[in-house]
């Protein structure tokens, strides 16, 4: 039988043989991705069981590696799934998910453009176009910030349907659209301040983030947006 893990294992495992080689310079990175890639599990929870004490470590060097500048995309992506097994064997082995969280989010935030702050449309909404870009889904602007309180509205510019929500494991939870189709929108009022880290869960790579700043919007600001 096989489990829901090992069935989410193999799903990656298919990839990784596709992308290639890492460069995890150190010793237990190294064994875990032998393992890893031998489809061996018992080793990899042992090799982590093993060396419980420096698996933060070990992983956060594996991290910092993956996105230097140093490596090419296709050993960052190696790296970053070696790290995040590693995280996930110490999840399983101590129950702590912090370092699993840490890395997932490392993970995402490497494929979001940096934070912009965003002025709002004369209604006083953020606006962010679904469009797509030589076949790739694009979330334009995909990384904003705004603050606490105020709305983003998403428009599909696009042929597809997209499902828009945040991921509650490594940031704050509640955002979740119906399918929004080709020409249509939606729009979700933040009325909790905290990091919105978001997906299409029909294009698993449209990566998006709202940054709700813990700030009212005055009155006198939004005065000034409507005069705009
Ligand atoms: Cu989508």
């Amino acid at each position: 039988m096989i489990s829901a893990r090992s069935g989410t294992v193999m799903a990656v495992l298919t990839a990784l043989t596709l992308t290639g080689v890492c460069y995890a310079a150190s010793d237990i990175p190294k064994k875990f991705k032998k393992a890893l890639d031998e489809k061996d599990f018992d080793t990899m929870t042992s090799i982590v069981g093993a060396n419980r004490d420096k698996i933060p470590m070990e992983t956060g060097a594996l991290m910092d590696e993956a996105l230097s500048s140093r490596v090419s995309s296709e050993e960052q992506e190696c790296e970053f799934i070696v790290a995040e097994f590693m995280a996930s064997e110490y999840k399983n082995l101590t129950g702590e998910i912090g370092l699993l969280r840490y890395v997932k989010r490392r993970v995402f935030e490497s494929k979001l453009d940096p934070p912009v702050t965003q002025r709002p449309e004369a209604d006083g909404t953020h606006v962010i176009r679904i469009t797509n870009e030589k076949n790739k889904n694009i979330l334009d602007p995909g990384n904003i910030i705004i603050k606490h309180g105020e709305t983003v509205k998403w428009i599909n510019d696009e042929g597809e349907p997209h499902l828009l929500a945040s991921m509650p494991v490594i940031g704050a939870s509640g955002m979740s659209s119906p399918r929004i189709e080709p020409g249509g929108s939606w729009q979700y009022k933040f009325d909790e301040p905290g990091e919105y880290y978001y997906t299409c869960f029909i294009h698993k790579k449209m990566f998006g983030k709202i940054t709700v700043e813990d700030v009212k919007v005055t009155a006198e600001k939004s005065k000034d947006i409507s005069r705009n």
